[in-house]
């Protein structure tokens, strides 16, 4: 066993002929990517149809999230480019990834926060993986309006989906579910925020669709969050607001290739409540075992608005045909948002340290 090959199990390592990495490409890797692509017997069957629906879990990747993929990519090629410091703006996800990542590479780490609405898990993170944290007096897309300016004048690397080798990283999720499938989905659903995943998995189910890895692209469905949803009322939204602060974004940094996506692929967008959010995730966890934050929810919210029985007119979803094959990517894990799944917990009833008191209590 040699300590290089030890880490070499990341999505560089095992997409490398697909992605844009030489010889000379430093690999800063926590081995991130090959999540499993999950059955979901109980989504299959709300969908019903003989229809089969596949959840891949992006949560399970090192930091937590999808953003792993591209940050591999991203702080690679910046070591490569001599980089001695990177910066992003983000909702959390990417300024965990990028924290890890960068310290993984031995540089410096800035992330710029909308002060106040980032999840308690990912602040951890920045944190602990030692970044330079500064929360903004803005949200994201402020945020992200700055890190732009100061890449202009500084020289440090901006790591947000800006950087195009995000998403060629990000890419790799979909070659993974061509993989283990045999071939694309049917339908491939996700939730929106700054718009570069769904960019991306587009950009990789042509890649293989075009060398022959796989017969058919999938049909595209973005879900974005009613209160933050530009794209799909086609108008940057000025404040925008919802439970699943990952994807509060009101600018999306990829909009014209995420609309691009969408229509090229037959696909849509729509919007999802928050309380249609909270709904699905308790539902996913308590019905299949899988916890995914609130931002990851809405992919599932998505289909069951689509195709649950109170459907309404407007889904973009109203006749998939019989026995389609479905994934929806649910991208973060759900403990990365203690404080909204604390809101699950009910009363928590105490019994004393007695077998008979508890199956007493449990008969009631
Ligand atoms: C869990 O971390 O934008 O549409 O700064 O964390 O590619 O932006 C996070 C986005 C979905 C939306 N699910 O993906 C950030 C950030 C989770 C996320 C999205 C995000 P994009």
């Amino acid at each position: 066993m040699s300590l290089t090959t030890l880490h070499d199990r990341g999505v560089i390592a095992r997409w490398r002929a697909h992605l844009p990495v030489s010889e000379k490409t430093p690999v800063i890797s926590l081995n991130e990517g090959s999540t499993p692509l999950i059955h979901t017997p109980r989504l299959s069957a709300i969908v019903g149809r003989g229809c089969e629906v596949f959840v891949k879990y992006e949560g399970l990747n090192p930091t937590g999230s999808f953003k792993d993929r591209g940050m591999t990519m991203a702080i690679s090629k910046a070591c490569e480019q001599g980089a001695k410091a990177v910066i992003c703006a983000s909702t959390g996800n990417t300024s965990a990834a990028a924290a890890a990542y960068a310290a993984r590479a031995g540089i410096a780490c800035i992330v710029l926060l909308p002060a106040g609405k980032i999840a308690l898990g990912k602040l951890a993170q920045a944190f602990m993986y030692g970044s330079k944290v500064v929360a903004i007096e803005g949200n994201f897309d402020d945020a992200l309006r700055l890190v732009r300016e100061i890449g202009e004048t500084e020289p440090i690397a901006i790591v947000n989906s800006i950087n195009p080798f995000r998403l060629e990283g990000q890419k790799t999720a979909a070659f993974e579910i061509i993989e283990t499938l045999g071939d694309a989905p049917d339908v491939h659903i996700m939730p929106v925020g700054n718009a570069g995943n769904i960019s991306a998995y587009w950009m990789g189910y042509r890649e293989f669709h075009a060398i022959g890895r796989a017969t058919r692209l999938p049909k595209m469905i973005g879900y974005q969050a009613a209160g933050s949803a530009p794209i799909y009322h086609n108008r940057i939204v000025e404040k925008p607001e919802t439970v699943a602060t990952a994807i509060r974004i009101g600018n999306p940094a990829s909009w014209e290739k995420a609309t691009a996506a969408m229509r090229d692929s037959g696909g849509a967008v729509d919007i999802v409540t928050d309380e249609q959010i909270l709904s699905a995730q308790a539902w996913l966890a308590s019905h299949e075992g899988i916890f995914v934050e609130p931002a990851s929810a809405a992919s599932i919210a998505g289909l069951m608005k689509c195709c649950g029985q109170d459907r309404c007119t407007t889904c973009p979803l109203p006749a998939i045909p019989e026995g389609s094959r479905i994934v929806c990517t649910v991208t973060g894990h759900g403990l990365k948002d203690p404080d909204v799944a604390s809101k699950q917990i009910g009363n928590i009833t105490t019994a004393k340290a007695d077998k008979r008191a508890i199956l007493d209590l449990l008969a009631t």
